[in-house]
């Protein structure tokens, strides 16, 4: 059984052959890496024609040569596409209207400074929110939290809030840091739900196969028969949204049966007592019961995971989003320490900051804003797990550990809650926030309740958006600026803080005319607001050059030195150093939850049921290959593979409802709906419907209101009151809510 999304879901033979490593050209090739999605392949290109970007193509280095995929290869199309946005512009019509005047970056940037300067003197400076996702941007360097901190606004959210970002702070609960899977030298893999595939996330994907070559087991928890679930050692087809119950049945397993690293927890973890007696009120017959899996199954699982002879739990998405987010998330850094293989080959591995360059944390200046003002920080009070009271209580150990007192890896470790930002945009509830810039990020579709975000953003006094393409978030804004795409920077890519190694991406063609990169926009920003002396970068180089100072390199040299400088990982640190907590030990019970006033214990807790009205549980996600989130559905190769968004359900449940493949569906919730084309699967879990991320339809620009953007996208589903959120970071619920399905008429366009 598989579970392709397209039947044209690989490369066509001549987009293979055209990506072999080859001798020929060698000497136009630079090295780039690619930022169409955010795991960051080291891939060649050469310029084409006309200022184009020319052939992209796989890296020399054998180890690397599988890593590309079909949206890297379309870079070319992207970089050179017609509707590509190359000149600000600035609203004549009404929000919205999607009418415009061209004027130039000067006069952008003195207006946007001008109008920044008067909200922020009638609403104070927390009245400015930013959003950026910055890995497909690249170049903002932590210049946005720098100007943000001068200004003093605490209030900058992402979608990391709900990806690694949010993984990355709730991660430091427990041991100070967010660990990195050692998958080379891994006997076991445990993917809670995670499907890397040769077309997402590609080096991820590849690695796992490695890894299996090597010999290691795969274990996947996934509701479907994914990819990975297809070719695993062992499938939990667990109810959506009840990993946090399934992690504790494992650990009721480890802890009945002895397989835990018992040294390890008396020498280096505190509150096991505590937790080993949470952990009974989950015996088996409970944990089948939540979640659908046989105990048996479940036992075997944890048993495979435990005596492994190292083992890993790889990052996922799918406990990000969840109402047991923080406790899931806890699990898994739990098991990883218990059974012993934190830090440890083969294991979950810290990986130091790279000691010649200058983290992103550091040039964020979050000293420089006061605490006055970060208490100001939306969801502070509230879901404080990954906002600066947090970061706060973790910088002292942080400093202690690993020399770096804000330490933010994946850019999520003192941020804004964006469901809060939302609401204080749209209603002014706890304060006014009046001005909103979204950076290389497509917000309106990329939070939960795009409702209340469209009210937010049309109550503002000031929108300004950077990107590539005129998205339904550029159509709500004041400002629309034209971005630079990854072949027309120079950058050193960093991992974020996640991992240690640095790759250098060249410049491969000038992006022209009145393009410029977001470290341009934060850098004249900065001087147009008078903060210019903090900002003493002339060029994207010059701060290249300070952030590889401490190694005495310039980017230049570094350039010269090779491609890569990935030292390799020290294990076991903390014997050295302790973890980076309040106890310096591996918190199972975790002090910081606890004067927070919250639980210190993980635990399960189930979100809304499906009842005789809405008799599904839907969850969203299960990426499309073609697509990065809210991307290139302009782009004709890959669109042909994927033209519309699809709804899966099994078969049982289609001919229960009469449903056939292929019919046009609207999947509805308490909160909103979504149309999509119906995709019948033997490979779904009874009982559920996937939709897909990300839908807007750029073809109807002109015709639908904001080119469709209410149409297809899973965020009008899901609402964000308090039962939809976790607890402790205010995380949405998009992993099990309840909905159905009614046939229609294909919506108007798209027939
Ligand atoms: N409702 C809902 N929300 C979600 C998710 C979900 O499943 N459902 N998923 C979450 C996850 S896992 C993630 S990782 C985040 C992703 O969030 P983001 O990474 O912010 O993704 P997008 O919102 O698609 O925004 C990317 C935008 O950047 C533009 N862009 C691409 N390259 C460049 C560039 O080089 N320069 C500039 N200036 N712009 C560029 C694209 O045109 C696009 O409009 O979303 C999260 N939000
Ligand atoms: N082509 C492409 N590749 C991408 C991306 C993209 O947009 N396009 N996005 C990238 C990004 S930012 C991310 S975050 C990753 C996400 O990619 P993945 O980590 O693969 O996550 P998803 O595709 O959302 O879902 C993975 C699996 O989780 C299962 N699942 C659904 N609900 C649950 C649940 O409650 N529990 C469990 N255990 N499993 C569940 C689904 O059935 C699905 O098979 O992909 C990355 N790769
Ligand atoms: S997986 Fe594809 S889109 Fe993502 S970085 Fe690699 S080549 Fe680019
Ligand atoms: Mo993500």
């Amino acid at each position: 059984m598989t579970d392709r999304i397209s039947d044209d879901s690989d490369f066509t033979p001549e987009e293979a052959a055209a990506l072999q490593p080859d001798a020929s050209g060698g000497a136009a090739l630079k090295h780039v890496v690619c930022s169409i999605c955010d795991i960051g392949c080291q891939l060649r290109a050469e310029a084409g024609p006309d200022g184009r970007l020319g052939r992209i193509l796989a890296h020399e280095d054998p180890f690397q040569a599988a890593n590309i995929c079909f949206k890297g290869t379309a870079a070319p199309q992207i970089q050179s596409h017609p509707d590509r946005l190359r000149v600000p512009l600035k609203r004549v019509g009404p929000r919205g209207a999607d009418r415009w005047e061209e004027i130039g970056h000067e006069q952008a940037i003195a207006e946007i400074a001008a109008r920044l300067r008067s909200v922020v003197e009638r609403h104070g400076p927390e009245a400015w929110a930013v959003s950026t996702s910055g890995w497909n941007t690249q170049t903002s360097h932590g210049l946005d939290r720098r100007l943000m901190n001068l200004v003093g606004s605490p209030n900058w959210i992402s979608g990391v809030a709900l990806c690694a970002g949010n993984t990355a702070a709730v991660n430091r609960l427990t041991y100070g840091w967010f660990p990195l899977p050692d998958v080379a030298f891994t006997k076991c893999i445990v993917l809670f739900g995670h499907n890397p595939r040769k077309h997402s996330w590609t080096p991820v994907y590849n690695g796992i196969n490695f890894a299996k070559m090597m010999g290691a087991k795969v274990i996947v928890l996934d509701p479907r028969v994914s990819e990975q679930a297809a070719a695993a050692d062992l499938h939990l087809r667990l109810r959506a949204g009840t990993d946090a119950a399934m992690a504790l049945g494992w650990l009721k397993v480890i802890f009945d049966e002895g397989l835990h690293d018992a040294d390890f927890v008396r020498d280096w973890c505190v509150g096991f007592d505590e937790l080993r007696a949470r952990v009974d009120e989950y015996p088996l017959e409970r944990v089948e019961a939540i979640t659908g899996v046989d105990r048996a199954l479940i036992a075997e699982a944890a048993r495979t995971y435990a005596t492994a002879e190292s083992a890993c739990i790889p990052w996922t998405p799918i406990t990000d989003q969840q109402v047991s987010s923080t406790s899931a998330i806890r699990l898994h850094s739990i098991l990883r320490a218990v059974t012993g293989n934190l830090d440890a080959p083969g294991g979950d591995v810290f990986h130091a900051p790279h000691p010649g360059w200058i983290p992103e944390a550091d040039l964020q200046l979050n000293d420089v804003i006061s605490p006055d003002q970060r208490a100001k920080q939306l969801g502070y009070r509230t879901h404080p797990a990954y906002t600066y009271r947090t970061a706060e209580m973790l910088a002292e150990p942080m400093q202690r550990t690993w020399g770096v007192r804000w330490m933010d890896q994946v850019m999520g470790c003192h941020m804004a809650n964006p469901t809060e930002t939302f609401r204080a945009m749209a209603d002014g509830d706890p304060y006014p926030v009046k001005a909103f810039f979204a950076l290389g990020n497509n917000a309106l579709l990329s939070y939960p309740n795009q409702h209340q975000v469209r009210r937010a953003i049309e109550n503002q006094d000031l929108v300004v958006v950077q990107d590539v393409f005129m998205t339904p978030t550029a159509m709500l804004a004041d400002y629309v600026l034209p971005g630079d795409v990854f072949s027309e920077r120079n950058h050193v890519a960093d991992t974020w803080g996640w991992g240690s190694r640095l790759n250098l991406s060249q410049k491969i063609v000038e992006p022209g005319g009145e393009i410029r990169s977001t470290f341009a926009f934060w850098r004249d920003l900065a001087h147009a607001m008078g903060h210019g002396e903090h900002f003493p970068w002339a060029t994207v180089e010059d701060l290249l050059d300070h952030r590889l100072s401490p190694s005495g390199r310039s980017f230049e040299g570094f350039a010269a030195a090779g491609v890569t400088d990935a030292p390799f990982p020290e294990y076991r640190k903390y014997l050295a150093t302790g973890f980076a907590t309040p106890s310096g030990k591996v918190e199972l019970s975790s002090s910081i939850l606890a004067d927070l006033g919250f639980d210190p214990l993980p635990y399960h807790r189930e979100g809304p049921a499906p009842d005789a009205e809405y008799p599904y549980s839907v969850f969203s996600g299960v990426r499309e290959d073609p697509y990065f989130q809210t991307g290139q559905r302009n782009v004709p190769s890959l669109r042909r593979r994927v033209p519309l968004p699809l709804v899966f359900i099994h078969p049982e449940d289609a001919a229960r409802d009469g449903l056939v493949d292929g019919r046009w569906v609207r999947l509805e919730t308490r909160h909103g709906h979504v149309d999509a084309k119906l995709s019948v699967r033997d490979t779904m879990l009874p009982g559920h419907l996937r939709v897909p991320h990300g839908w807007w339809f750029p073809e109807l620009r002109g015709r639908a209101e904001l080119a469709g953007a209410f149409l297809s996208s899973d965020a009008v589903l899901c609402g964000d009151s308090d039962d939809l959120l976790d607890r402790e970071q205010g995380t949405p619920h998009f992993k099990g809510y309840p909905g159905r399905l009614v046939a229609i008429d294909p919506p108007a366009g798209l027939e």
